[in-house]
């Protein structure tokens, strides 16, 4: 590009981040006005916790750089923390193994996000309120006239369509899945499907799927922001309810509903094993030399290639490790249907192409989601809130 066209389109991205922050201030604000006071006194459960102010800025750093946003949101990153615990926010639970809430609310060593997570508001969530039979039906009839129009609907698990979805039933009315989902999802300002369950059916879809569970896109038919992987990284979560909270939408996704600031690029293209796929320095054997010196896991069955996610990049634990690091390859949690498509998970995936290497990986992973450009586009804000009840 040349010089002059070069600082052209710089201004123009600049002016765009200049608008948007001005827009992030106003809706904060707006945020302040409308949502019930913090239950939480943020900083002093962080202090409470062990975490420094300078941990603190560290993390909203991280935090404003993973959201693809520039340093001058810092402040604004951390404004939205310090509100988070007005959100209030219904959490459903279909059919899964409950990974995703343990994944979040069980850390031994609490970091910001984890800390974020247990202020959250959260009006209702089967598995950690005390209430149970009528009373919890009770609670969350509440929640949902309480908060109508302002609520985060968050379903984990996949949900049975199968003998009209008598295969999931709840409550002492035995509801059926379908019912709550249909119920709740319909008053929120928004449904978020926490991890590949809800996102996408997950497990109990894989062959034969014996109840016929599917994503809550397919058994509702709403549209959901999807917050995929078994379980998702908490990182991804809390990420995207802070930009709910500041920018008053959720954030663009890909064709299959995840928020692109995370979801936009394979595994693949964050790994640090790439260096050695590249110059074709492979693990042939558990264990062999190739295993010690850090080599790439294609041929051990590495499904990054085809795989969207930012684990890499984020890391989990407090960014301790990920998969790849820890030295068994990725197997493709954050995609629709990888507990068939991806296996075996020991072994590459037939190479259907005769090019073979980086040309066919990439293009499976192109050709799996079709999805565009990052960076500004991460954050297109919509009018209004976006990702809103109603078909597609
Ligand atoms: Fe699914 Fe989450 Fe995997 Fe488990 O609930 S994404 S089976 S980690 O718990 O939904
Ligand atoms: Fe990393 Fe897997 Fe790609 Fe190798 S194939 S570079 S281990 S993501
Ligand atoms: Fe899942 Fe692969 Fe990340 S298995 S956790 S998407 S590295």
């Amino acid at each position: 590009m040349a010089k002059g066209h070069h600082s052209e389109y710089k201004k123009m991205i600049d002016k765009q981040y200049r608008e948007l922050l001005k827009h992030c201030q106003l809706h904060l604000k707006q945020v302040e006005q409308d949502l019930p006071e913090p239950r939480e006194d943020f900083h002093a459960l962080l202090k409470d916790r062990g975490i420094s102010r300078r941990d603190f800025v560290k993390w909203t750093s991280a935090m404003t750089a993973a959201l693809m946003l520039p340093p001058i949101f810092r402040p604004m990153v951390a404004k939205a923390a310090e509100n988070f615990s007005r959100l209030p926010v219904v959490w459903l639970h279909f059919a899964e193994c409950t990974g995703c809430s343990e994944a979040f609310l069980r850390s031994s060593y609490p970091n910001v996000d984890d800390i974020l997570l247990e202020t959250i508001s959260l009006e209702y969530h089967e598995t950690l309120m005390a209430a149970s039979g009528y009373q919890a039906e009770a609670c969350l009839e509440k929640a949902v006239k309480d908060f109508a129009g302002k609520f985060i609907c968050v379903i984990e698990g996949g949900i049975p369509t199968g003998l009209d979805g008598k295969y999931l039933r709840l409550g002492p009315k035995g509801k059926t899945g379908i019912e709550v989902a249909k119920e709740v999802a319909k008053k929120a300002a928004a449904v978020i499907c926490i991890g590949t369950c809800s996102s996408f059916g997950g497990v109990q879809a894989a062959a034969p799927n014996p109840t016929d569970a599917v994503s809550v896109k397919k058994a509702i038919g709403v549209s959901t922001v999807n917050i995929a992987g078994c379980p998702p990284n908490a990182v991804n979560f809390t990420g995207t309810l802070l930009h709910f909270l500041m920018f008053g939408a959720l954030p663009p996704v890909d064709s299959l509903g995840r928020p692109i600031w995370a979801y936009g690029k394979r595994i693949h293209d964050y790994c640090e094993r790439r260096p050695h796929y590249d110059a074709s320095e492979f693990v042939e054997e558990w264990g062999d030399k190739g295993a010690l010196k850090g080599w790439c896991l294609y041929k051990m069955g590495c499904k990054g290639p085809y795989t969207y996610a930012n684990c890499g990049k984020v890391r989990f634990n407090d960014g301790v490790s990920w998969p790849i690091m820890a030295g068994h390859g990725c197997i493709g949690c954050t995609e629709p249907g990888f507990w068939d498509t991806m296996a075996p998970y020991e072994k590459p995936l037939p190479d259907k192409s005769s090019g073979g290497g980086e040309k066919t990986v990439d293009h499976i992973g192109v050709a799996l989601t079709g999805i565009a450009a990052a960076g500004i586009a991460a954050h297109a804000v919509a009018s209004g809130i976006r990702h809103k009840g109603g078909k597609e």
